[in-house]
């Protein structure tokens, strides 16, 4: 079951938003016309290669860069003390910053470029700087660096045991301890508890793997003092304002411009060292500078995600209600705390964990553990998966304990329908939902009722059918700034948009958020066409360049429908009350008697008495017929920063085969049935779904990043690091219903993490449900054929 795309010409004007129509960004993507950051040519542009840690962690005896200063076509080669000095603007420091703080943080110096010490495989170590590539990768290899290595660590469990001490400010390799919930209440809720369940997960490390590896070109102009950085970057107006503080060079002549970037699933929101590396580069030389990471480098360097590992214990009465929930975490957080990373495993986290569910007590505690991978940060979800994993992993042996059917022990806990606002125990309030619902579509969806039947006769022919229930919620749209302030954030989280009218009627439409694959362009111009009543033929989309847009937050926490929708709706509203207004002149009446619908301003009572919006806009630039006291021109601009988050949910049931002897496993079916409120394109939502569940299923099946005892990555390579192919991928049946967000103009809910939030538990419970005449409750992901064979190894099927 698929949504079929519809030409935007076949849709009426009036029904553009919510329609399925094309995404108009696809052609140039797909025929090769697409700009991507590897494609910018620039004239006497030079090639950087960055000279990497080859151990996970190493005391730096020595770097040896003259052999590969001399060789021909070496414009330079530096290193940390070359950065790194008193006389360097921003005062020498170049530490990368952290946006966002914890009471308990142990803030840690991490230099773009190392001193005494690489903390992880691919710790940065010199830059060199060559007339083309190949010759930078040849003086990089020449550069000698003397290393003593040192005990390394990666398990952030281990690291807490005070193994490979990796930072003096750190005592115990701890990187911050944090809770949430109420402690006292949740211990009681145990002691008064008719049942418990219990489990022990780990959420595994994972790789992002965008198409196009991180990459920046840096172009200084010594003449203006302006330097341009065209960079993978899902955050263009943040990078500006963190790389403008870690390299010194004025905010106001710094441009950051992301064109195409091959997607990034939250890596590229971080600030990197090699980002500001290329720039300083750029500006020391005076050439443009470009450099692109290789593919394995992008394995070594990206900042990674999860990395958990959890006890968690649900507590329920003698009728089935959950009355407590305790979670355990310790987090990895990698050699240094990237960007937002703290952020990640508590409020992305402890915040969540309720899920549908009301639950009167609850407590997380949370151990961050510096470890010798790379930094570890957002990666689609970020926290959000990991808690949806923690409350649903635990609604299986929950309900197995109650033996009481999965799906009927989630319903009798949801929070109901009309308990909206509901403010759960771990400081977050709901705004709406209807968890049932979700919950009936996909249980008719999988045919629910036959497969308990379907699942009986396989087990009698010696197949292993399993079901997986994975009933999620998330908290996206992320703003607003008053809570992100209450939490420690570093920057306000509004967005915030331009509108503006051409003389000739055409529009172009600014937003702060960057896209990097989600559709903006296309969803966008559906949002303001259906706004303004124009032609969506007419609305152009710019995003992603700090000097063409006013100002902006980027895309991440999937808070551009959301946040960057509502901001264009609301520019677009205020061009329209100033176009009423030229209207209500041109029409001699009064502007509170002027509507408007479908582009055209209407005289009330007087219908033949109008005017067409594009005809307003362009007398606005005539500007000799519009009220005295009105400047020319028609456009707005708007921040808008919403009173919550939205929180998307959705019912997502995986049906899987498995067999036990050669350990493989087949998806039966898979149906994903999410609420994302209004939806501003079918078409969109549902590619936004197929995406995320085929990294979800990632997870489950097929990726970890997995390193070897002296911290080497030994899935460093797409050969190694199995990202789930097409074939791996089942076809999804979606569904949907809705639920609009009350506190925003287009009633939307976020839904770019949505299926990666809500596939790993219903896999895994799915292939633990087959197991399960195997005595199997526990298996760690990524779900191989061996672990399924050695799970079920030597043990005989019950029935
Ligand atoms: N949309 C809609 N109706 C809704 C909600 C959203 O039509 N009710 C549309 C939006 O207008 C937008 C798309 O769906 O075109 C996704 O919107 P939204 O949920 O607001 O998410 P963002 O655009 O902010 O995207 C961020 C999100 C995240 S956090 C990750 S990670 C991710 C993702 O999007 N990375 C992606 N999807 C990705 N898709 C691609 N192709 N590549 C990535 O790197």
């Amino acid at each position: 079951m698929s949504i079929e795309s519809i030409d935007p010409e076949e849709v009426d004007a009036a029904d553009i938003l919510g329609s399925a129509i094309e995404r108009r960004e696809d052609p140039a993507l797909l025929t090769g016309d697409a700009e991507y950051i590897d494609d910018i040519q620039l004239q006497e542009m030079i090639h950087v290669a960055i000279v990497r840690s080859q151990h996970g962690h190493a005391k730096l005896e020595g770097v040896e860069t003259s052999e590969a200063a001399a060789m021909d076509g070496v414009v330079g080669v530096y290193t940390h003390d070359d950065l790194h000095r008193e006389d360097t603007p921003g005062g020498g420091s170049y530490s990368l910053p952290v946006g966002w703080l914890l009471d308990s943080l142990r803030q840690v110096d991490h230099p773009i470029l190392a001193d005494d010490r690489v903390r992880y495989q691919g710790d940065a170590i010199a830059v060199v700087v060559a007339e083309d590539r190949y010759t930078a990768h040849d003086a990089a290899d020449a550069v000698a660096v003397d290393y003593e290595r040192l005990d390394a660590v990666t398990d952030p469990a281990e690291a807490l045991e005070g193994d490979a001490a990796l930072h003096d400010d750190a005592d115990g390799n701890v990187a911050f301890d944090w809770e949430i919930g109420d402690a006292d209440r949740t211990k009681e809720a145990f002691e008064s508890a008719a049942h418990t369940a219990s489990i022990e997960l780990e959420n595994q490390l994972l790789i992002p793997n965008a198409m196009e590896p991180r990459a920046a070109v840096a172009d200084y102009n010594p003449g203006t003092n302006e330097l341009d950085v065209f960079m993978t970057s899902q955050n263009p107006h943040l990078h500006r304002l963190l790389m403008s503080g870690v390299i010194g060079h004025p905010e106001h002549k710094l441009r950051i411009k992301a064109p195409e970037v091959g997607g990034g699933f939250g890596s590229k929101i971080h600030h990197y060292a090699d980002e500001a590396l290329v720039a300083w580069v750029a500006k020391h030389v005076e050439r443009p500078v470009k450099w692109t990471a290789t593919r394995t480098e992008t394995y070594k360097t990206d900042a990674q995600g999860r990395g958990h590992v959890t006890e968690a214990d649900l507590a329920m009465d003698e009728d089935g209600d959950i009355i407590g929930l305790r979670v355990d975490t310790t987090a990895n957080l990698g050699a240094y705390l990237s960007t937002f990373a703290p952020a990640v495993p508590t409020y992305l986290y402890g915040t969540l964990l309720s899920g549908q569910y009301d639950i009167p007590a609850i407590h997380c505690s949370v151990t961050g553990a510096f470890t010798n991978v790379p930094p570890v940060d957002a990666y689609r979800g970020a926290g959000r998966p990991e808690a949806s994993f923690v409350i649903e992993r635990l609604a299986k042996p929950g309900a197995e304990e109650m033996g009481m059917d999965p799906a009927e022990f989630r319903r009798r806990n949801f929070v109901p329908e009309d308990a909206f606002p509901y403010e759960t125990q771990v400081a977050v309030v709901y705004d709406s939902g209807d968890y049932e619902k979700t919950l009936d579509e996909a249980l008719e969806m999988v045919d629910y009722e036959a497969f308990r039947e379907r699942q009986e006769q396989a087990r009698a022919e010696g197949r292993y059918l399993g079901i997986g229930f994975s009933c999620y919620i998330e908290a996206c749209g992320l703003a607003p700034s008053e809570l992100a302030g209450q939490l420690g954030a570093q920057a306000g989280l509004w967005e915030s948009s331009l509108v503006r009218f051409h003389p000739s009627g055409t529009v172009t439409a600014y937003c702060g958020t960057s896209g990097h694959g989600q559709g903006h362009a296309t969803t966008y111009a559906q949002i303001v066409a259906n706004e303004l009543g124009v032609p969506y033929e007419d609305v152009e989309v710019v995003e992603g360049d700090t000097d063409e847009i006013p100002h902006g937050m980027g895309t991440y926490g999937s808070r551009s429908a959301a946040v960057g929708g509502s901001s264009l709706v609301k520019s677009a509203e205020k061009v329209v009350e100033k176009a009423r207004e030229i209207a209500a002149h041109q029409l001699e009446a009064d502007p509170a008697d002027v509507e408007f619908e479908g582009g055209e301003f209407r005289v009330a009572g007087a219908p033949d008495r109008s005017i067409g919006i594009t005809a307003v806009a362009q007398q606005s630039y005539l500007a000799h017929d519009i009220p005295d006291d009105m400047e020319p021109g028609l456009e707005a601009t708007s921040f808008y920063d919403p009173d919550n988050f939205v929180f998307p949910f959705g019912t997502h049931v995986a049906v899987v085969e498995v067999d036990p002897d050669s350990g493989e496993i087949e998806f039966d079916q898979y149906v994903a049935v999410d609420d994302v409120g209004n939806q501003i394109n079918p078409k969109i939502v549902e590619g936004q779904v197929h995406g995320g569940v085929a990294q979800g299923i990632g997870q489950a099946l097929y990726e970890s990043a997995e390193y070897d005892s002296n911290a080497q990555l030994v899935t460093g390579s797409m050969q190694d690091y199995a990202v789930p192919k097409a074939m791996h991928v089942p076809e999804m049946d979606t569904g949907s219903t809705v639920t609009e967000s009350p506190h925003n103009p287009l009633g939307v809910k976020g839904v770019g993490e949505a299926g990666t939030i809500a596939a790993p538990q219903a896999v895994v419970n799915a292939v633990t449900d087959a197991l399960e005449p195997f005595g199997v409750d526990r298996i760690e992901m990524p779900i191989t054929a061996e672990r399924v064979w050695n799970a079920a190894d030597g043990r005989t099927a019950a029935d």
